[in-house]
């Protein structure tokens, strides 16, 4: 869970955007990087692309980013992409390691729909090898490339990938034009705000 410091009263929160190759986590990271408002340009740090062949995550990339989202917090979120290419596993093990929350970011794709249940079984299986399990983690859906015209409907999404006993909250988006980029962002980070904020009173009472 996120590393609070009593001391310097400081929250640090990570949060992965996982999901099939080429589904567009890196693009949500840059609508971000590019749009986001912050209190002062040192909120915002620089975005880091570690490995990078065309558009093609090889290892991961990282943007932090600082708000006073609770009262006398700072809270630094550090923000993570994984590979998405299958033959990447053991970076995307290495990605996981600390994780807060996920941003499960899916193709809307018609002939992703195999890929996306797989990059989803396989973000399960590799929290399992980190002893972690995804119903005990605040996670969100993203269905993207909505502006395509081969994509499945959402209800058929939803059937795929929000079948858990627990549903999630889920957004269709358009990364390439910054459609529903924040509206996924902000759902985690509420989510796991609150999880801080009842962690903490229950830890203060
Ligand atoms: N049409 C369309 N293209 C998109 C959208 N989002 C991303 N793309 C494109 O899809 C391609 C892959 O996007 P990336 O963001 O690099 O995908 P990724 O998930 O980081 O891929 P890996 O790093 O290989 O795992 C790029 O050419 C993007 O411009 C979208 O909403 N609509
Ligand atoms: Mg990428």
């Amino acid at each position: 869970m996120a590393i609070i410091n009593q001391a310097t009263k400081e929250l640090q929160v990570k949060i992965v955007y996982y999901g099939p190759a080429k589904c567009g986590k890196t693009t949500n990271l840059e609508q971000v990087h590019a749009n986001v408002q912050v209190a002062s340009p040192e909120a915002k740090g620089k975005m880091v692309s570690l490995a990078t062949s065309s558009d093609r995550t090889l290892f991961f990339d990282f943007m932090p980013l600082e708000a006073m989202a609770i009262k006398g917090y700072k809270t630094k979120f550090q923000l993570y992409t994984v590979p998405g290419q299958v033959i990447y596993n053991t970076t995307r093990q290495l990605v996981l390691r600390g994780v807060d929350g996920i941003v499960f970011v899916a193709d809307s794709q018609y002939d992703k729909m195999q890929e996306n249940v797989e990059s989803f079984q396989n973000l399960i299986d590799n929290l399992k090898s980190l002893k972690l399990n995804l119903d005990d983690i605040p996670y969100v859906l993203q269905y993207n490339k909505r502006d395509l015209p081969n994509v499945a409907p959402i209800e058929y999404m939803e059937f795929l990938l929000n079948n858990r006993d627990v549903q999630v909250p889920s957004f269709p988006a358009t990364a390439t034009k910054c459609e529903g980029v924040f509206e996924t962002m902000n759902m985690i980070v509420r989510m796991l705000l609150h999880k801080f904020i009842n962690l903490g009173g229950r830890k203060i009472a």
